[in-house]
């Protein structure tokens, strides 16, 4: 299913009115702080969040998993829903595939399907956490950290192929999340795994183009409950520092323990120059996977001010791989994924309203409390109507989850599809 922009313009049209009356009010406002509209509109219009191919069918627990109708059964229907949401928010231009969940059999009508839909391929992800069939060794005890030598060269030989696939697309980048770790204490020797995890990563980092990067992901816990060879930033970090210049570090948020200060490690690795790519959900406990903004939107826009100030002031580290990683059990996840897009796109223009300068000042006087201020009178503003106003602009929706609904996508796409398709994937 390809939207009709003529459709969109249409439900544009409804609410146009209301539209123009907030986003005056608020430009208006803003002026007089002396903030530029315009260029925080560019900001947004330019703000590309790719969408994993996982996350467009319902997702599941261990305990089971409740399908969604009209899920997109093929790789060629996955890009048709990453392009329905780029038509209506603007802001989703890139699909994140997974491997071997996701390999094309046409690489050049997939190229054309992604180009229609105005979409590019982002980083690619490569699969050791599950066996495939026919292979020759099993992952049951991890794969880049095995102790078996011929169970890391398949997965090392894996994460190659992954390469290969993505680099027919335009793929400019591979992320490696690893399982690997132990469910029991004494099940394995922290160095080794450490060690045979360097080594493999190094392998794998040998066989990236010199255009490309390769995201090193890290996670405290699960699919292992003991321990996770690559559990945190700092072990992220320091295999990002071993392969070389072109790795880097990934941020997924749901991967830190309860209350970890999220925003100190974004600021530290972009600091340094290692911030690769970033994951965005929400979770209230753990990688819970929910709606992004919809458990803790100050941390999220904290996090955003920090991404910011890093995109100001951190030349040394690269433009950034965006991505949102979540899966949903009982959600439309296109409806999901707008509420996600949208959480994003008001935490980024919140973060473009904080006054650095001013922030700065503050910070110089110690006056703590002026500091704290600033930051929520950024925080504070409703900043939908620069959302709106940025997709306008570009042709999206102002209201995407609305129009949406009003045109009946959901309905559409059972209809293409039926009730019962099931994504590829997990
Ligand atoms: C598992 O936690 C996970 O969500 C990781 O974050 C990866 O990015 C993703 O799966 C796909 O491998
Ligand atoms: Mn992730």
């Amino acid at each position: 299913m390809q939207l009709n922009k003529d459709h969109i313009l249409t439900e544009n049209k409804k609410v146009e009115q209301h539209h123009t009356d907030q986003f005056n009010f608020l430009s208006g406002q803003l002026d007089k702080q002396d903030k530029d509209v315009h260029t925080i509109l560019r900001k947004l219009a330019n703000f590309q969040v790719a969408i994993p191919s996982w996350a467009l069918g319902a997702g599941g627990t261990r305990f089971g998993r409740f399908g969604f109708f009209g899920e997109p059964a093929s790789l060629e229907q996955k890009i048709e829903d990453v392009g329905v949401l780029h038509a209506l928010t603007k802001t989703a231009g890139a699909i994140s595939l997974h491997i071997p969940w996701d390999i094309p059999q046409d690489y050049n009508a997939i190229k054309e399907l992604a180009s229609a839909n105005d979409l590019v391929f982002d980083a690619v992800n490569s699969n050791t956490f599950q066996d495939q069939k026919n292979a020759k060794e099993s992952y049951r005890f991890g794969s880049l950290s095995n102790l078996n030598a011929s169970v890391r060269e398949q997965a090392v030989q894996h994460n190659i192929d992954v390469i290969k696939i993505g680099e027919k697309l335009g793929s400019k980048s591979l992320t490696v999340w690893l399982a690997d770790g132990a469910n029991f204490a004494g099940q394995r020797n922290f160095q080794s795994a450490l060690t045979h995890t360097e080594n493999s990563l190094k392998s794998i980092y040998s066989a990236l183009p010199e255009d490309w990067k390769m995201f090193i992901e890290y996670k405290p816990y699960e699919p292992n409950f003991y321990s996770t060879v690559i559990q945190d930033w700092g072990t992220s970090f320091m295999l990002a520092n071993a392969c070389g210049e072109k790795a880097y570090t990934l941020v997924d948020l749901g991967h830190h323990l309860p209350n970890t200060n999220i925003e100190q490690i974004v600021s530290t690795l972009m600091l340094k120059g290692k911030l690769g790519g970033f994951h965005f959900n929400d979770s209230k406990y753990g990688d819970d996977d929910s709606t992004v903004g919809s458990v803790k939107p100050y941390a999220l826009f904290l996090i955003f001010n920090e991404l910011v100030y890093g995109m100001e002031n951190n030349p040394q580290n690269p433009d950034l791989a965006w991505m949102i990683d979540a899966s949903h059990n009982i959600k439309d996840p296109l409806e999901d994924l707008l509420q996600s897009l949208e959480a994003i796109q008001e935490a980024y223009a919140k973060a473009l309203l904080v006054d650095q300068e001013e922030l700065q000042a503050a910070q110089s006087r110690n006056d703590v409390t002026l500091c704290q201020e600033i930051l929520q009178n950024a925080y504070r503003t409703d900043v939908r109507p620069l959302l709106a106003q940025a997709r306008a602009l570009s042709g999206g929706a102002i209201d995407p989850l609305k129009s949406y609904r009003s045109l009946r996508i959901r309905e559409g796409l059972i209809k293409e599809r039926g009730m019962n398709s099931v994504a590829t994937g997990l």
